[in-house]
């Protein structure tokens, strides 16, 4: 396989594409995960992901903007008309622990690979969110009788399949009333890094990342479903590019390991000594509580259940440990995570045309050197 072709130019307008049989990874390709990075496995030895290490999505240019004229507006379906700005510190606020997880996990294992950014497994990261219940600020401006839904428009700007637009989310009110649902101003108790949405961001814990909309200008309540671009085109399980497909919400079970041992600089495969290894990894699911943790150290022959860590917020992944005997030679380790509403994390999950949703198994290469 080529990994690495000359720049394949995407087209402006139209469907995304999905790779030719054995088409490597664009320049273009490459350009996004340079922008976009994940978060190195080796972080998950942390309960909260320090914001550098956290994975970083923006689907166009990251807005430089200055707190002291930045006003969040509120209006649509309300009695009141809201300009927030520094007043919000003083609203009433939550913290809480919520694992995100771009909804394009594991896209660049898919065969055929959707063309976009190419994630393997590490786009997903675990903070601390600290705001303001969007249920209380709803309040504060007083929903009228025909609201229907809210919609969060965030002030970067670009052009997707030709269409340009501001990155804006719809929420239905049922969803948007959600307790847990936070317009936040801090990551892990700080102002929230450029990268993450600074100065305010929506954190909708439990849906994937397409949801948490960053440097949240307005939200506007409206009478009628949401049909912008990124609820009605792009976040959608679709097999061809006219399916009217099936919107993308909760995050799907997932369980990652720790790569065990030591690293090759170039491929990463891992090296260990023999003898008995403690396994480390972290399990999530949007869904319901990860209730179950199954490993093999023998490529998929057998699985055995983990040791779950203790019980984390509703919303954070929980920690998993596995006792290995490593004996000499290569072998595949594996890990998946099954969920309190009977989701279980399949080895290889089904395709669809955007690389969404792809919680197929980790494997880990291994070889356990000679004692
Ligand atoms: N305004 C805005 N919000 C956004 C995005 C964006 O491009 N613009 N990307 C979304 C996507 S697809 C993901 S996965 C998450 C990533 O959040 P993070 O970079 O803080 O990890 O932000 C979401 N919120
Ligand atoms: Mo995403």
């Amino acid at each position: 396989m080529t990994y690495l072709t000359t720049p394949t130019a995407s087209p402006v307008g139209g469907p995304a594409r999905v790779a030719e049989p054995g088409e490597g990874i664009s320049l273009e390709e490459l350009q996004l995960a340079a922008r976009n990075h994940g978060m190195p496995l080796e972080a998950m030895h942390q309960d909260v992901t320090p914001p550098g290490l956290h994975y970083v999505l923006v689907h166009y240019d990251i807005p430089m903007l200055d707190p002291s004229d930045f006003r969040l507006e509120v209006s649509g379906c309300v009695e009141r008309k809201l300009g927030l700005g520094a007043d919000l510190y003083d609203l009433p606020s939550r913290t809480v622990r919520v694992t995100m997880e771009c909804a394009g996990n594991g896209r660049a294992q898919l065969l055929p690979r959707p063309v976009s950014q190419p994630w393997l497994v590490e786009a997903v990261g675990t903070a601390d969110w600290t705001g303001v219940p969007l249920r209380y600020i709803l309040d504060q401006a007083v929903l009228t009788d025909d609201a229907h839904s809210v919609v969060f428009t965030g002030a970067d700007h670009g052009v997707e399949r030709g269409v340009e637009q501001d990155y804006q989310r719809g929420l239905t009110l049922a969803d948007a009333l959600d307790p847990d649902v936070l317009v936040v101003h801090s990551m892990n108790g700080q102002p929230l890094p450029p990268q993450h949405g600074f100065p305010l961001r929506l954190i909708v814990p439990g849906w994937y990342g397409m949801a948490q909309v960053k440097w949240l200008r307005a939200i506007t309540v409206i009478d009628h479903e949401f049909d912008g671009y990124q609820n009605a085109v792009a976040y959608r399980l679709k097999q061809q590019p006219d399916d009217a497909g099936t919107p993308i919400t909760r995050i799907e079970p997932r369980a990652l390991l720790v790569p065990p041992g030591y690293p090759d600089f170039m491929s990463r495969h891992r090296f260990l000594h023999p003898g008995p290894v403690t396994l480390h990894g972290r399990a999530w699911s949007g869904w319901a509580p990860v209730d179950r943790v199954e490993v093999t150290t023998d490529g998929g022959a057998t699985w055995s259940a983990a040791t779950l860590g203790p019980e984390p917020g509703r919303y954070a992944w929980r920690g998993f440990t596995f006792g290995w005997e490593a004996g000499p030679g290569t072998t595949t380790l594996a890990a998946r995570a099954y969920d309190g509403s009977g989701r279980a994390q399949p080895e290889q999950a089904g395709w669809n045309r955007g690389g969404f949703t792809n919680n197929s198994a980790q494997t880990v290469e291994v070889t356990v050197l000679d004692a």
